[in-house]
């Protein structure tokens, strides 16, 4: 038996650093390693059960190409050679009559390892491929929180320790933040008070002394109507807003209108529940917000980041230790990553497609020159992705040649012209940083490919010989990017790139208080006035989320049997009124339904569910799951997805 340091490579903000534990080439056991103090030796269900997936017999080991009708799961093995040969006689012949732009690159956050994420983009650019706007996630939050705080960052996760008051807004500890658990508790040991506010009773609720449930996208007038009582009440800290705000008089010039009593159809919640919560948050010596992303993904998601955003400014929060933010941007560039992007590369007349985008462009809308192949890679946007029939639609089209870089067969890999074998985290070498905290990691393999799997560097350094070009990384080796990026590095000392080079995992204090990277070093509260406006969704019939399951992270660990059973079937929560009112009771079969598609699944009613509201967790795999519901629309900053902000109809089975 051997054991090996290694990193979390999936989309989380808690990163944690990795012992695997091999015998011969087989990958035995992984658990947290206690050398990063915020991993703390333990991880989470989903990286205990993953050697039942890296050993799993239905892994993809050789080249595949289709035999059988486009979605019919029909492939044979094929070599190298000449998957690699077809790609590029198929790429040059569409070229030579749609040109390059034809050809549309599709990743996303399979892996979070920084070459093996981003080195497609050096191959892409090269190759004068569309562009694709990657934003996926989150990107309507970071722009509301940049429009406020510029490149500031947030707390780290270990600061959130000294509040004495943590609202759990929109965010699920034990799903998506699993190691902020043991320091919520500590700062509830110390007497901290936790308020959890969402649309429904998430996973949280365990650490919450009160939960409010708002309305989906009322956000923003919640945090507004703080404002609006902080204001009233005396409870803002004139002194620190005068020393480090701009806009603060415009902002409070307009709060009127956000009085409780004007704000509870909006919220859904009464006027004291938002009048109380406000106070405490003034009141609190250092108020931190625990704050997720689910909200934003909503037609006025960055709008309302920067209301939310506003609030620990107008107490002063940031000057006290334990006081501001955490999750929107809690680790600094540690890294430069252009190396690996290549951003000098890319020709900016080139078209560029939003990720959301992917169904409708398949379809010949929204994009100049029509998309003839697609090559996805550490992405599964037949599950992922909103609207999911026209995405399916789009990939049964005959005159699209696509091209999946996968593990196993996802539902996007079911509709590959080509599958190509790809590997596991602990098969690679690369470099870590996770969004949560400030730490960074070098990863050695573990164990090696099984079969003829590839990793994403060095299939596109195959594609890339094979279409004649040049070699983006002239030459270099993963480990050779990975020393370089480190090397460079403007924030790491030369005591912590040795470590880093060594393969230990290096986590950086913050520092307090924390700066404000504006332009002029002042949190900006006007340009234009902070505001709230009605989500796309909401009303009747009901709003329709979609929240992370414990057990899958978005659709990755479908492929692992022992998760699926933990999470459980596909289904959807609503409130006990709603559903009596509909005749549904805990268990039945109900439709959810939209111009778009219709869902039939499980009805749960054993958590609290805002009125009119239904909660979808998890991504499953299959057809006429969630994303056939959601639309392809673009929030209001940062052109983001807003699957949380749709509506949806039901009716029993
Ligand atoms: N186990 C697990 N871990 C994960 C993931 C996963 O799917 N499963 N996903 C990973 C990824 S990609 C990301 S980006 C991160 C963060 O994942 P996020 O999706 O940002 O999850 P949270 O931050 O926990 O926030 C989700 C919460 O937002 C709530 N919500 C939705 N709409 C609204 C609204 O309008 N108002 C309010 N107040 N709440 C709302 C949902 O009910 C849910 O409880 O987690 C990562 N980690
Ligand atoms: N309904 C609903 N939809 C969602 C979400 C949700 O909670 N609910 N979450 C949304 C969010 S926040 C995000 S960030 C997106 C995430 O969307 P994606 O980034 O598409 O994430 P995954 O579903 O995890 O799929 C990643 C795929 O990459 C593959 N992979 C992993 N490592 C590698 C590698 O090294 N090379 C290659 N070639 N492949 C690899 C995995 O096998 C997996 O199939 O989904 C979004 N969509
Ligand atoms: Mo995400």
């Amino acid at each position: 038996m051997s054991t090996y340091p290694s990193a979390c490579p999936y989309d989380c903000p808690d990163g944690c650093s990795l012992l695997v534990e091999t015998e011969g080439n087989a990958v035995t056991s992984i658990t947290g390693d206690p050398a990063n103090p915020y991993t703390d030796g333990w991880v989470c269900a989903k990286l205990r059960n993953l050697p039942e997936a890296i050993n799993s017999p239905r892994r993809i080991l050789t080249p595949l190409r289709r035999t059988g009708a486009k979605g019919a799961g029909e492939f044979e093995p094929i070599s190298w050679e000449e998957a690699v040969g077809e790609i590029t006689s198929r790429w040059k012949d569409l070229i030579a009559r749609y040109g390059a732009q034809t050809i549309l690159p599709y990743s996303y956050a399979g892996t979070m390892g920084i070459v093996h994420r981003n080195c497609g983009e050096g191959f892409f650019h090269a190759l004068g491929a569309s562009r694709l706007k990657r934003t996926l996630c989150s990107s309507a939050k970071t722009a509301g929180w940049q429009k406020v705080m510029g490149n500031s960052c947030d707390l780290s996760p270990w600061e959130v320790a000294h509040s004495d008051l943590i609202l759990l807004w929109s965010a699920n500890i034990p799903a998506t933040r699993a190691h902020l658990a043991p320091i919520l508790r500590k700062a509830k040991e110390n007497g901290a008070k936790v308020i959890l506010i969402d649309v429904y009773e998430n996973p949280s609720v365990d650490f919450a002394d009160q939960t409010i449930l708002i309305q989906p996208g009322s956000d923003g007038a919640l945090a507004l109507s703080m404002l609006q009582v902080l204001d009233q009440e005396g409870l803002t800290d004139e002194a620190w807003l005068s020393q480090h705000a701009t806009g603060w008089e415009e902002l409070r010039a307009t709060l009127e209108v956000w009085d409780p009593e004007e704000t509870q159809f909006l919220v859904g919640q009464p006027p004291d529940v938002i009048r109380e919560l406000a106070r405490a948050y003034g009141q609190a010596k250092a108020p931190c917000i625990v704050l997720g992303s689910g909200f934003s993904r909503s037609g006025n998601g960055s709008e309302a980041t920067r209301a939310i955003v506003a609030l620990p400014a107008a107490v002063g929060a940031w000057a006290k230790r334990g006081g501001g933010t955490y999750g929107i941007c809690s680790s600094p560039a540690l890294i430069d990553k252009s190396l690996v992007k290549r951003p000098d590369l890319a020709d900016p007349h080139t078209q560029e497609i939003n990720i959301n985008l992917l169904g409708p462009v398949l379809e010949g809308k929204k994009v100049d020159t029509p998309i003839h192949s697609l090559y996805v890679y550490h992405a599964n946007p037949a599950a992922v992705t909103s609207h999911q029939n026209a995405i399916l639609r789009g990939l049964e089209r005959e005159d699209l040649f696509t091209v999946v870089h996968e593990r196993y067969m996802t539902d996007t890999a079911l509709y590959a012209d080509i599958i190509l074998p790809a590997p596991y985290m602990v098969e690679t070498a690369d470099l870590y940083t996770p969004y949560g905290y400030r730490q960074i990691q070098y990863v050695q393999p573990a164990a090696p490919a099984p079969g003829e799997v590839k990793s994403n560097f060095e299939v596109f350094r195959l594609l890339s010989a094979a279409m004649g070009m040049e070699d983006p990384y002239g030459g270099s080796t993963v480990e050779e990017l990975c020393r370089q990026m480190v090397e460079d590095s403007a924030v790491l000392t030369r005591e912590q790139k040795d470590k880093v080079l060594a393969g230990e995992p290096v986590v950086l204090e913050s520092p307090f208080p924390l700066p404000i990277e504006t332009a002029d070093g002042k949190v900006h509260l006007d340009e234009p006035i902070i505001t709230w406006f009605p989500p796309f969704g909401g009303g009747e019939p009901f709003h329709l989320v979609c929240a992370p399951a414990i057990h899958t992270l978005n659709s990755s660990f479908n492929e692992c049997a022992s998760l699926r059973e933990l999470r459980g079937e596909m289904s959807v929560r609503m409130n006990k009124e709603d559903a009596a009112r509909l005749g549904l009771a805990q268990g039945d079969k109900a439709v959810c339904y939209n111009d778009l598609g219709e869902m039939t699944c499980t009805v749960a009613l054993d958590r609290a569910v805002a009125p009119m509201t239904v909660v979808a967790e998890g991504v499953y795999p299959g057809k006429n799951t969630v994303n056939c519901l959601t639309h392809a629309r673009l929030s209001d900053r940062g052109d983001a997805t807003t699957m949380n902000d749709n509506t949806v109809w039901i009716r029993k089975a």
